[in-house]
């Protein structure tokens, strides 16, 4: 559909329009009276969320690429059906393959002046089973109030089981990574990706001083980004998930990123809902599996009020 038919059938009136984005991709605005959003149909990708009154949530690229065959460096992509490199072919695009596809449509709705909704979906296709041989029904539906809510849906539309590992794989937008801690994995092993997948324990905060690349294992809690710079806490809750990553690229692997720009990691973080590692998910014909992650901000209790 091309942006006149989209607004045609799913514009909701001073909520949510399509409209020509970076590269002329096509991207819905949400603004509603509590927060706007960007979302690319391109990857199925959030760009932004903004509460009113707050600074942007999600962190961006100023090198991302909007092409076809590129995956939108920062906000929110998608990863599935596989988390990391395929298990058994390199070849094939890393972290899965949605966040290079197009996404329809499906549905939007406005429950009030302060929530949108929109629904996005995928199915498979000639393309997608020549990457990855089953059939199924991918929707995510995104909820903007003044918290930003995530559902990606997996339907299993097909007569076998298949496994499934993905990600939300969200960055955000912190005011100096030297001063910003990530609470809620206390005690809870990882797997360090960057010191062969070694199991770890994490012992209190997590503070970030060098190139970070976990993956925490059976945790349903939620974490905290605290960012004592700009005196705001990032909660990221979640379900459908036992599994979250935390990544910083830091100094050398920023500069090895052409899409990434070499100081960028300094104002960015990623803490990710995964089904990742031993938290894939098998998923039975005619069944399914959502993930979820709720993000919302607040101020941190530090900040003096008055
Ligand atoms: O989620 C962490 C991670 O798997 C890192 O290893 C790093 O590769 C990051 O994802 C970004 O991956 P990308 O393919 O988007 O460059």
């Amino acid at each position: 559909m091309n942006t006149e038919e989209l607004n045609q059938q799913f514009a909701i009136r001073d909520q949510l329009r399509f409209e020509a984005g970076v590269n002329g991709l096509t991207r819905a605005v949400i603004h509603n009276d509590a927060s706007s959003a960007e979302v690319y149909l391109h990857g199925g990708h959030i760009t932004a969320f903004h509460p009113h009154g707050q600074s942007p949530v999600l962190w961006m690229s100023n090198l991302a690429q909007f092409k076809p065959d590129k995956a939108i460096r920062g906000g929110v992509p998608i990863v599935w059906p596989w988390f990391g490199a395929h298990p058994t072919d390199s070849t094939k695009p890393q972290h899965g393959f949605a966040r290079i596809s197009e996404w329809n449509v499906a549905e939007s709705s406005a429950p009030s002046n302060t929530e949108s909704r929109l629904q996005l979906r995928m199915n498979s296709s000639p393309e997608t089973e020549a990457l990855w041989p089953h059939q199924f029904e991918l929707s995510y539906t995104i909820t903007v109030t003044e918290s930003l809510s995530l559902k990606l849906t997996t339907r299993n539309t097909g007569t076998d089981a298949f496994e499934v590992g993905c990600a939300l794989h969200s960055y955000f937008a912190i005011g100096d990574i030297a001063r910003t801690t990530i609470t809620g994995l206390d005690g809870r092993s990882y797997l360090d990706q960057l010191d062969g997948m070694q199991n770890k324990l994490q012992s209190g905060a997590v503070i970030i001083g060098d190139e970070v690349d976990r993956i925490y294992r059976d945790t349903e809690d939620e974490c905290v980004v605290h960012d004592k710079a700009i005196d705001r806490d990032i909660h990221v809750a979640k379900s459908g998930s036992r599994s979250t990553v935390v990544w910083n690229p830091w100094i050398s692997k920023a500069q090895r990123m052409s899409d990434f720009p070499d100081d960028g990691y300094r104002t960015m973080i990623c803490v990710e809902t995964t089904n990742a590692a031993e938290d894939i998910r098998t998923v039975n014909p005619g069944e399914s599996h959502s993930i979820v992650q709720m993000i919302s901000c607040h101020s941190s209790p530090s900040k003096t009020v008055n």
